[in-house]
């Protein structure tokens, strides 16, 4: 709860900030990074954050300029002004870029009605520091806050955390970027919901669709119905990508319980969470969500200028395609209803932290129980390749071996 106290004071005095200053202004970085690092780290029965993932916390790639996280952030940004100046009579949205990263499970899951027993707060998919404080699974989590001190326009960006698969589009660590529209009466239509509710829909389709094909001229997408607790109803934005559709952002119209918890009973409004690597992957052709940390130069440089030219589109051009190589693991799940539960996102988890960035994709590629003696059993290929360098077969073993006793130390499988 101490955190939280010192939290909320840190937040206040930021829309403190912004508030008394020019409107585009950014806010002054405004959390003390080294400090939340040493408090995540703290020793709690709770505390499933491993220190790889705190490494990354204050990183914030999309502050960087001409990384394309932050080229993709700036361009959203002035997308969405240039839309609110025509269709909001000349409002502007506030920008957030820098809100701390380390929330109260109350905003991030309670606020916005993610029920007590929901997977994603559950310790299998959330880094908790503590019982009450955890790494943000989603930008999100600022939405009840800022409503609750009348701001009624923002879009928000920040580092996400999630216990997650692993593939080239998922990472522990990626960024969204949030936006909070909420109506003034003036608006909508007093006395008709029905009108009004199609107004906020509509408004924020077009803002949508209209931002994928400011980012990406011509591509193809498809709006899917989507179920989130803190919208309804809500929608999904699918693009098509290297001949699939990728999921590239949620949205909908802000549940009025939400709003309630935010302290605005009866306001209306939209809210969407924009993925940005995977909006960056479309839009530069980037194959790879690890290429993000890398520090290559052979990265960067293709980037550079990019932050402050609105509209140029380069098409990312792989420095190398090093080989890869896989090697699978296969072992007996602990025993159920025994000591150790198991999760799949623990597998993964045990993975990064022998591997970190060197593994590019795990699959669980079987599955059998043995009847007889009641036990399942678990086979995952796991795909390793660097995007820097070639690998040596004996870096791999090493690596493997380590990743097997880890598997057997922290999660008490049984290998085969
Ligand atoms: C959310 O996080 C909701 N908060 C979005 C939202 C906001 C809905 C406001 C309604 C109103 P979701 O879990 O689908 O939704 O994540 C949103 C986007 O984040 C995804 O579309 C995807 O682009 C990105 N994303 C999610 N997990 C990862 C990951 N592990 N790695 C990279 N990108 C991810
Ligand atoms: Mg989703």
């Amino acid at each position: 709860m101490k955190v939280y106290a010192l939290k909320a004071r840190s937040i206040g005095s930021q829309l403190h900030h912004f508030h008394s200053s020019c409107f585009r202004e950014q806010i002054t970085n405004s959390y003390d990074i080294e400090g939340l690092k040493k408090r995540a780290l703290e020793p709690h029965p709770q505390n499933n954050t491993p220190s790889s993932i705190v490494d990354k916390v204050g990183r914030n790639l999309h502050r960087l300029p001409d990384h394309p996280l932050n080229i993709i952030k700036r361009r959203i940004e002035n997308y969405c002004q240039d839309y609110a100046k025509k269709t909001y009579s000349m409002q502007e949205f506030a920008i957030f870029d820098d809100l701390s990263p380390i929330v109260t499970k109350r905003r991030c899951f309670d606020d916005l009605r993610v029920r007590p027993d929901h997977v994603s707060r559950s310790p299998s998919d959330t880094y908790y520091i503590d019982d009450e404080v955890l790494l943000r699974t989603h930008t999100s989590a600022h939405q009840t806050e800022l409503i609750g001190s009348n701001t009624n326009l923002f879009l928000l960006s920040g580092d996400c955390f999630r216990r997650d698969e692993i593939d080239s589009c998922h990472y522990p660590v990626f960024h969204q970027m949030e936006g909070v529209k909420i109506f003034q009466d003036s608006e909508l239509v007093a006395g008709d919901p029905e009108k009004s509710l199609e107004i906020i829909e509509n408004d924020l389709k077009s803002l949508l669709t209209g931002l994928a094909t400011h980012l990406f001229g011509d591509v193809e997408m498809r709006w899917r119905s989507d179920y989130f607790p803190f919208t309804d109803p809500s929608y999904e934005l699918d693009v098509y990508y290297q001949g699939e559709w990728l999921e590239v952002l949620g949205s909908g119209v802000i549940h009025p319980e939400v709003i309630y918890n935010a302290g605005k009973e009866g306001a209306q409004g939209w809210a969407f969470g924009l993925g940005l690597e995977r909006l960056c992957m479309v839009l530069f052709n980037i194959p790879d969500i690890r290429l993000f940390w890398t520090d290559d130069e052979r990265f960067h440089k293709q980037f550079v200028g990019l932050s402050n030219d609105p509209k140029k589109v380069i098409s990312f051009v792989p420095y190398s395609k090093y080989p890869f190589c896989y090697k699978d693991v296969s072992f007996w799940l602990p025993v159920v209803g025994g000591p150790a539960s198991f999760h799949e996102n623990d597998v993964f988890e045990v993975i990064r932290d022998v591997a970190g960035d060197l593994v590019e994709e795990v699959k669980l590629f079987d599955e059998f129980k043995n009847n007889r003696t009641g036990r399942t059993s678990h086979a995952y290929r796991i795909s390793y390749r660097h995007m820097d360098r070639s690998l040596t077969n004996e870096e791999i073993d090493e690596i493997q071996f380590r990743l097997r006793d880890e598997l057997v130390r922290r999660l008490g499988i049984e290998l085969r």
